[in-house]
């Protein structure tokens, strides 16, 4: 019967298309664990931008930025992952808490086939080690992260510059003793939680992009946590600026249909847009009935304190926690919408061994 998918959908959509919007948002409320079917629905369809004015998503500079950076090609199969944990979620006993952690840096590809991006540092760490601590507290956690970052208890094994992979192993090919007790209880620990943790990736801001709006539209009304340690490019190159091949070092040979990246002295020039700022969007729309707790993460130790503040004020979030890159693993400091205060956690040099 998987023939039939096609009809039913094609089916569903118009049926539901034809729905006035007021209708088609009563439907969602009074029916929540047929809304994520829709929604997959919906998106497989190609449909979402309707998706984005069921949840009341107004015409903004981050709403048209769907409609011209296209959707990419997994976002159905995340959608569909995200969905079914989701229908797990809503099956089980106890009431579910469900976090969002997301984990990593965006890539900003420079070229459509990318053979060049523009990258940042985040390796991931913030984000997977609060994961576990989630999944400790007994939440539900979505690890939304960038394809081969640090991962929840794989982390302490991963990206080593002291220890490289066949170093866990002696020559017989057995887990050498050093490692043994952290490894199996690493591996208890990932055995234990593997239903409570969903692993979705993401590599370009695109993609995280994308992944965030459909993500969030899911989770809303389930009073979650979103809690955004990914370190996401404030530029980009949008869609129509995006050269199709690589970017030739020799000007005879640019693309000639978009914008040239050569200028006369034969220097690259890159012209990137802003990202939109889409907290605002999640706050206010995609996940309005959520707990967001975003980072900031600055350079200058001036300019944090004032950074962090300006964006609970001008998101209107619960929770802003700061980092300095030098310090980012060993001390945080957390503002929240409902005190004045700055509390600062600070880890001693035997915690952070
Ligand atoms: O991934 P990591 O552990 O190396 O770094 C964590 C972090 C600094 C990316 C995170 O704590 C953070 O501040 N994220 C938000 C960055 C920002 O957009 O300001």
């Amino acid at each position: 019967h998987i023939y039939l998918y096609p009809i039913i959908i094609q089916f569903l959509n118009n049926f539901l298309n034809k729905l006035p919007l007021q209708t088609l948002n009563n439907l969602i409320i009074k029916n929540q664990p047929y809304v994520y079917t829709y929604i997959l629905l919906l998106s497989m369809s190609s449909n979402m931008s309707r998706v984005s004015s069921v949840c009341d998503v107004e015409d903004t500079p981050e709403d048209r930025y769907f409609l011209n950076n296209p959707k990419p090609e997994s976002l159905d199969d995340l959608i569909l992952k995200t969905s079914n944990f989701m229908n797990n979620c809503n099956k089980s006993e106890n009431n579910d808490k469900i976090v969002l952690v997301t984990s990593g840096g965006t890539s900003v590809p420079l070229e459509n086939n990318t053979v060049r991006f523009i990258d940042n540092f985040s390796a991931g760490t913030r984000g997977a080690s609060s994961a576990e601590q989630f999944l400790f507290k007994g939440y539900k956690v979505i690890f939304l992260h960038r394809e081969f970052s640090l991962q929840p208890f794989n982390r302490h094994f991963m990206r080593s510059t002291n220890v490289s992979f066949l170093d866990y192993f002696d020559s017989n090919g057995e887990i050498a003793p050093k490692y043994k007790k952290e490894l199996v209880e690493m591996k208890r620990l990932s055995d234990l939680y593997k239903d409570q943790l969903l692993m979705l990736t993401f590599t370009s801001v695109n993609d995280y992009l994308w992944a965030l709006r459909s993500i969030a539209i899911l989770l809303n009304n389930r009073n979650c946590i979103f809690y955004l340690a990914a370190a996401v490019s404030d530029f980009y190159v949008p869609y129509d600026k995006l050269p199709e091949h690589k970017i030739q070092s020799r000007s005879e040979f640019q693309d000639e249909s978009k914008k040239k990246h050569l200028n006369e002295s034969g220097k690259l020039v890159l012209d990137l847009d802003p990202v939109p700022k889409f907290l605002r969007n999640l706050v206010q729309t995609w996940a309005n009935n959520s707990m967001i707790i975003s980072f900031k993460l600055e350079t200058d130790p001036n300019l944090l304190i004032v950074k962090a503040k300006q964006a609970l004020e001008n998101y209107n979030h619960q929770l802003v926690i700061g980092n300095l890159l030098d310090t980012r693993n060993r001390e945080v400091v957390i503002l929240s919408e409902k005190t004045d205060d700055e509390t600062w956690i600070r880890m001693t040099d035997e915690e952070l061994k």
